[in-house]
């Protein structure tokens, strides 16, 4: 009997909002009690600017042109974690993160997303956007725009437009570190990179890398003249918390040990708690309080989350042929030596691509040069695995490798 074939790989999509805010107020006669009342009025404003204040209903709404739905809920003070019939979405104050496998369409509801945010936090602005994914085993099964990385890219592009380029600069193609290509006549916000080989294994990324703005003081964007009966409009960009560390750990793994996956099979377990234990995914981070769920006939995923605010998914496709499992975590750690080497020896797969980005302050922030650069994040399982490639690459505000 032939297995329906199921591509595990996930398109991964976070996304950090903000605000655009108009104040309008006369800077030169703005007294002190004035000023107080601003600074409540923008304390007020910025308490309703939470993600997790949209409803239930309307993230299914937008889950149905990604083609997938919500079977699972738990959350903490930090975050609402779902589990997907596709992967998993983190909604947490101005941080959304979408992860979906399959032949989910993220991209298609990124107009409806933005729209729906605006409507109902007043974020009016995406900060950050991080789009990537490992390269599919059966990109042809894949729905538009995802049938290729120039697709999703020229997608992208539509949203973050930047300033046209002449002729020559667009010669020089949009995706970095990567075959040259040519997607579009404008320039954008967003950079697109390749890393790893088209030719075997590799990771695409679309990332805005836009400089963030200082913590303390409001970074003016645009300034009108002052009028006797019109008041200068000062327009600031609002980035709350814009320093606050981040750091996010991916492992992605193929040719998996076949006894590790019949684990997650209802024929091995009668449940996910079962599955959950006996793989020991339990035991791979401290703390986390697990949503897991186990698909019939087979297939897992588990969300976690912990009181700090950090969070862990893993997705499992154990067919043999099309084995595939992702492991993501935004625990802080100086090295992630111990963490890698867990997971590694957990699933034992005959293959891993590793990701590692944070920002500087982050505690993780010499994380990506460390990966880069040795194999002791390998720890004792170093001798195991044969580095193909490392790359590493410096945004404004992150590292990674
Ligand atoms: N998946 C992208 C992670 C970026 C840093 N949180």
């Amino acid at each position: 009997m032939s297995v329906q074939f199921f591509e595990g790989v996930e398109k991964l999509l976070e996304i950090w909002f903000s605000t655009n805010v108009n104040n309008n107020h006369n800077k030169k006669e703005t007294s002190q009690q004035q000023q107080q009342q601003q600074q409540q009025q923008k304390l007020e404003i910025e308490s309703k600017h939470d993600l997790r204040i949209i409803p239930r209903q309307k993230w299914e709404s937008l889950l149905k042109i990604v083609r997938c739905e919500i079977i699972s809920f738990c959350r903490n003070d930090s975050v609402d974690a779902y589990v997907l019939s596709e992967s998993s979405m983190f909604v947490s104050k101005r941080r959304l993160i979408l992860k979906t496998c399959g032949t989910t369409t993220p991209l298609q509801c990124l107009e409806p997303l933005l729209d729906l945010v605006e409507s109902y936090t007043g974020f009016d602005k995406v900060e950050n956007l991080f789009y990537s994914r490992k390269n599919y085993k059966r990109p042809e099964l894949q729905i538009a725009p995802h049938r290729a990385f120039e697709e999703e890219v020229t997608l992208l592009d539509t949203f973050f437009p930047g300033k046209y380029l002449n002729q020559t600069t667009m010669q020089a193609g949009r995706i970095r570190n990567a075959k040259i290509v040519t997607t579009s006549l404008i320039s954008s916000d967003g950079e697109a990179y390749c890393l790893g080989s088209e030719e075997s294994e590799c990771w695409y990324l679309y990332t805005l890398n836009r400089e963030a703005a200082p913590s303390s003081a409001p970074q003016p964007t645009g300034q009108q003249e002052s009028t006797d009966d019109a008041p200068p409009t000062t327009t600031t960009t609002t980035t709350m918390n814009e320093r606050e560390p981040d750091q996010t750990l991916e492992i992605m793994m193929t040719q998996l040990d076949p006894e590790v996956m019949s684990i997650f099979t209802r024929h091995v377990c009668s449940s996910a708690e079962e599955a959950t234990r006996k793989s020991g995914i339990d035991q791979l981070l401290p703390n986390m309080l697990i949503d897991d769920f186990l698909f019939e006939p087979c297939g897992y995923s588990m969300n976690g989350v912990s009181k700090n605010g950090s969070y862990m998914t893993i997705h499992i496709t154990p067919e043999p042929d099309f084995s595939y499992v992702s492991f993501e975590s935004n625990v802080a750690a100086a090295s992630y030596g111990d963490v890698i080497e867990r997971v590694l020896r957990c699933f034992k797969p005959g293959k891993f691509v590793v990701s590692i980005f944070a920002n500087k302050q982050s505690v993780a922030a010499e994380g990506p040069r460390e990966l880069e650069q040795s194999d002791d994040c390998l720890g004792g399982l170093r001798r195991d695995y044969v580095r193909d490639d490392a790359q590493y690459c410096r945004f404004k505000n992150y590292d990674l490798s």
